[in-house]
C-alpha cells in the first residue's frame, strides 16, 4: 500500500462524512451533540490533510496535526455526553487538563524530545477508554444499544492505539521525524485500521442522530403541546399499566379529573389566548406539586387527569387541595391584568380485585361532576363502585 494513495482516499472519504455530519446538524441544530460530532471531524479532517503532508511541509504542521488528532477525540467525546448525559459539562478541568497537554506537547515537541508522542498518545488511550465507560455506564433507551457498538468501536480504536504508541515508543520516538514510518507496513497498516474504525465511528454518529429523532418522535407522540402534560393517549397507556402493577401488588391507585369552572366565560371575557395562557399555568402549577413518579395528563380542552401511584385516599385527597388552593390563590399573569380561575376536582382510588381503569375514570368523572353541582371550586371523593360521593 502506497502512503500517498492511502491518504488522498482517506481524506476524500472524510471530507464525503464531515459533509454529510455537517450537513445533518445544520438541519438538526437543537441536536447539539451533532455539532459537537460535525466539529470533530472537521478537525480530524484538517489533521488528516496535515499528515498527508508530513515530509513535504514543516515539521510544524505534524505537530499540529497530532494535537487536532486529540482535540477531534475529545469533541466526539462531548458529542457522545450530549446524547446520554443531557446535562452541560459544569467541571473546567477536562478542558483545562486538554489545553495544558496540548501546550506541553507542543513545547516539547519544538525543544525536539524524544518520546514526546506519549504526552499525547497517552491521553489518547484514556479518552477513548473514558468515552466507552460514560456510553456503557449511562446508555439508556433509546440509546443503549447505539451506545455499546459505539463503546466496542471506541475500545477497538484504544487498542489500535495502544499498540501504535508501542511501536511509536521502540522504533519512532521522535515524533518530529515520524515520515521515516512511512515505508513500516506495520504503521500503514495499523493507520488503514484506525481509518476503518473511523468510518464505523460516522456510521455510529448517525445511529445517534436516528436514536434522537425517534426519541423526540415518541415524546411528541406522547405530550400536549400546549401544556407539555402527557395527552390522553399516554394517561391511558400508563393507567392500564399501574392498574395492572397495582392489583399484582395490592398496593394504592389514585385517580384525580380536574376541570377548570366556567373556563368558556373566561375565554368569552378575555379571549382565547388568555384561555391559553392560564392553562399553561395550571399544568405548571399542578406539576410543581406532583411527584416524578406520578402521572399528569390533558384529556380534554380544559380536562386534566393524574395518576397517583402508591397513594392512598387521605394522601390523594391532601394533594387535590393542595392543587385546588394553589389555582385559586394563583394570580395568573396576562397584558391585561391577572386572570383567576378555579376547578372542581373528583378523585378516586382503584377498588380490588377486580376494578379496571376506565371504571376508575367514571368514577372520578363522576365524582368531578358531583364538585361542580355543589357549587364548583371543590374536590369530591368516590371511594368505590358502592359508595355516594363524599364532598369536602
Ligand atoms: P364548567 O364549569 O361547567 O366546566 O363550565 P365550562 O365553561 O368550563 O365548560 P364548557 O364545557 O361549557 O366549556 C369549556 C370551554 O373550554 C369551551 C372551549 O372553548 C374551551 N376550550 C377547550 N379547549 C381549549 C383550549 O385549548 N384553549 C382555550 N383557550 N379554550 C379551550
Ligand atoms: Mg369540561
Ligand atoms: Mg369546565
Amino acid at each position: 500500500m502506497h502512503y500517498g494513495t492511502f491518504f488522498f482516499a482517506n481524506i476524500v472519504s472524510v471530507t464525503a462524512f464531515t459533509l454529510c455530519i455537517g450537513l445533518l446538524a445544520l438541519w438538526n441544530r437543537r441536536i447539539i451533540g451533532m455539532r459537537w460530532f460535525a466539529a470533530s471531524l472537521v478537525v480530524g479532517l484538517i489533521k488528516l490533510v496535515l499528515q498527508g503532508l508530513e515530509g513535504h511541509t514543516s515539521t510544524a504542521f505534524s505537530m499540529v496535526a497530532n494535537e487536532f488528532y486529540l482535540l477531534s477525540l475529545f469533541m466526539q467525546y462531548l458529542g457522545l455526553r450530549w446524547f446520554v448525559v443531557r446535562q452541560p459539562m459544569r467541571d473546567y478541568w477536562p478542558s483545562t487538563a486538554l489545553g495544558l497537554t496540548l501546550a506541553l506537547y507542543a513545547t516539547l515537541f519544538f525543544a525536539h524530545v524524544p518520546y514526546s508522542g506519549n504526552v499525547l498518545n497517552i491521553p489518547f488511550v484514556i479518552l477513548c477508554a473514558l468515552s466507552a465507560h460514560l456510553l456503557l455506564r449511562e446508555g439508556q433507551p433509546p440509546f443503549t444499544v447505539i451506545s455499546r457498538l459505539t463503546a466496542a468501536v471506541l475500545l477497538a480504536t484504544m487498542a489500535v492505539s495502544t499498540y501504535r504508541a508501542v511501536l511509536t515508543n521502540l522504533c519512532y520516538q521522535r515524533p518530529w521525524e515520524t515520515f521515516h514510518a512511512h515505508n513500516d507496513p506495520r504503521w500503514l497498516y495499523s493507520l488503514a485500521v484506525m481509518a476503518f474504525l473511523a468510518t464505523f465511528m460516522v456510521l455510529c454518529q448517525l445511529g445517534f442522530l436516528v436514536a434522537e429523532l425517534q426519541r423526540e418522535l415518541a415524546e411528541q407522540a406522547r405530550t400536549d403541546s400546549l401544556t407539555g402534560a402527557l395527552n390522553r393517549r399516554a394517561i391511558e397507556d400508563a393507567a392500564l399499566r399501574e392498574t395492572a402493577r397495582s392489583l399484582r401488588h395490592g398496593s394504592n391507585l389514585c385517580m384525580i379529573m380536574i376541570d377548570v369552572d366556567n373556563f368558556k366565560m373566561l375565554n368569552d371575557k378575555h379571549g382565547h389566548i388568555a384561555g391559553d395562557r392560564a392553562l399553561q399555568a395550571l399544568a405548571l402549577t399542578v406539576q410543581s406539586i406532583l411527584r416524578v413518579s406520578d402521572f399528569f395528563a390533558r384529556t380534554g380542552g380544559e380536562e386534566f387527569a393524574i395518576l397517583l401511584p402508591g397513594a392512598d385516599a387521605d394522601a390523594a385527597f391532601n394533594i387535590a387541595e393542595r392543587i385546588r388552593t394553589a389555582i385559586a390563590l394563583h394570580d395568573i399573569p396576562y397584558e391585561t391584568g391577572p386572570l383567576h380561575i378555579t376547578v372542581s376536582i373528583g378523585l378516586t382510588l382503584l377498588a380490588a380485585p377486580d376494578d379496571t381503569w376506565e371504571a376508575m375514570m367514571r368514577r372520578a368523572d363522576a365524582a368531578m361532576y358531583e364538585a361542580k353541582h355543589r357549587g364548583r371550586n371543590q374536590v369530591s371523593t368516590l371511594l368505590c363502585p358502592d359508595t355516594a360521593a363524599t364532598v369536602a
